[in-house]
């Protein structure tokens, strides 16, 4: 009942995933001291070239967008350079790969960049403290200001440009799980008065501003987004962020992205002010093609998109217990079940 999966999809005339299963991105903290992919991590993601599309682990596009150890960067030569070796894998085994490019905002920690100032639009400070790295508590914030936001939208689209320079199909932005982009899409983390705060088309105009940069540089068919609607993930909710998503969804839609796509972890989920599923809710305002994510196996997965609640499927934890996801599914052969412990190891 899994056959669906295994059909090919044509993203748009650039692209054509030949299953409709991808691995959803997921941050392992093993790129090198100067954040350069290791042989280790093209070895890791070659072994995964059998999904129809990789999203690489979130990647920070310049040093302050640093919020957890050892997270890789495209912004230095050395970077490109160390990812060109792994699309050069992932193609060599027949695979199609797109860099997801990350900013943590009030998420980052100086502590990783030797910096001063951590940036988000507002000074309001996310509780708690790095995982892992206990003694590192989270900053408030220096809210952003509009020559800082020109200059990050201008970094987001050079970062796009780098990944295209290292080989990668395009980039999905993560403009997901509570981090910069995301910070400015929810009234908790969003307090500004000026043109980027207060109105939903104010506090979609940064996300907005983002993708239309990167669209420029690289071309909208290699340029897709991932979107939190539902704040579960360093972020509270308030019931007026719908308006917000109710502003931008449609005005994605215009833009021909290559997908959209969901930040979850588990879609049966349900918020209030959402009416339902996160999944739900966009696919009834948005209607292009939609990433469907969260504890989902390949049969449910699978149900879901007969059901036509979204178009592909991207599968994280699972593949990490996995690198032969894909061909497993297709022979019903048993898997590996997750635990977190596998995180310390990269296989
Ligand atoms: C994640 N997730 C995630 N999401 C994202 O947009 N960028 C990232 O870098 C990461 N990193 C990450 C690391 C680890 C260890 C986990 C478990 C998750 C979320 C991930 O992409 C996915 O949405 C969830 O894991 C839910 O899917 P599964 O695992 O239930 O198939
Ligand atoms: C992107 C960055 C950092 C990685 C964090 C990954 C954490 C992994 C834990 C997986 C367990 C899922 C728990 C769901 C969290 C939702 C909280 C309400």
């Amino acid at each position: 009942m899994t056959d669906i999966l295994f059909q090919p999809y044509t993203l748009n005339p650039t692209l054509t995933l030949k299953n409709r299963i991808l691995m959803a991105p997921l941050t392992r903290c093993m790129a090198d001291a100067d954040l350069v992919p290791t042989q280790a991590m093209t070895e890791y993601y070659g072994r995964r070239a059998e999904a129809g599309l990789i999203i690489s682990e979130a990647t920070i596009i310049r040093a302050d967008g640093q919020g957890y150890p050892n997270t890789p960067g495209l912004f230095t030569p050395e970077q490109i350079a160390g990812w060109r070796k792994v699309t050069n894998t992932v193609h060599a085994n027949g695979g199609k790969m797109f860099a997801q490019l990350w900013h943590t905002g009030r998420v980052a920690h100086p502590h990783f960049y030797h910096g001063e100032h951590v940036l988000a639009p507002s000074a309001e400070a996310v509780e708690g403290s790095v995982p892992r790295m206990r003694e590192l508590t989270y900053q408030v914030p220096k809210p952003v200001t509009k020559q800082e936001i020109e200059q990050l939208v201008a970094d987001y689209a050079q970062a796009a440009a780098n990944a295209i320079d290292a080989g990668f199909d395009g980039v999905e932005i993560h403009g997901a799980n509570g981090y910069l982009i995301d910070q400015f899409l929810h009234h908790d983390s969003n307090k500004r008065t000026d043109q980027y705060g207060g109105s939903p088309e104010n506090m979609a105009r940064f996300a907005l501003e983002v993708v239309d940069a990167v669209i420029d540089r690289i071309g909208n068919d290699r340029t897709a987004l991932r979107v939190s609607p539902g704040a579960y993930f360093n972020m509270a909710a308030d019931d007026r962020d719908r308006n917000v998503f109710d502003y931008l969804l449609p005005a994605l839609e215009q833009r021909n992205l290559a997908f959209l796509h969901v930040g979850i972890f588990d879609d049966a989920m349900e918020f209030e002010y959402l009416g339902g599923r996160a999944s739900s809710y966009i696919r009834s305002v948005y209607h292009n093609t939609l990433v469907g994510v969260g504890s989902y196996t390949a049969e449910t997965g699978s149900e879901a998109i007969t059901a036509n609640k979204f178009d592909l499927l991207a599968i994280g934890r699972p593949f990490i217990a996995n690198p032969d996801y894909v061909a497993k599914v297709k022979s019903k052969a048993p898997l590996v079940a997750y635990s977190d412990e596998m995180l310390t190891s990269l296989v």
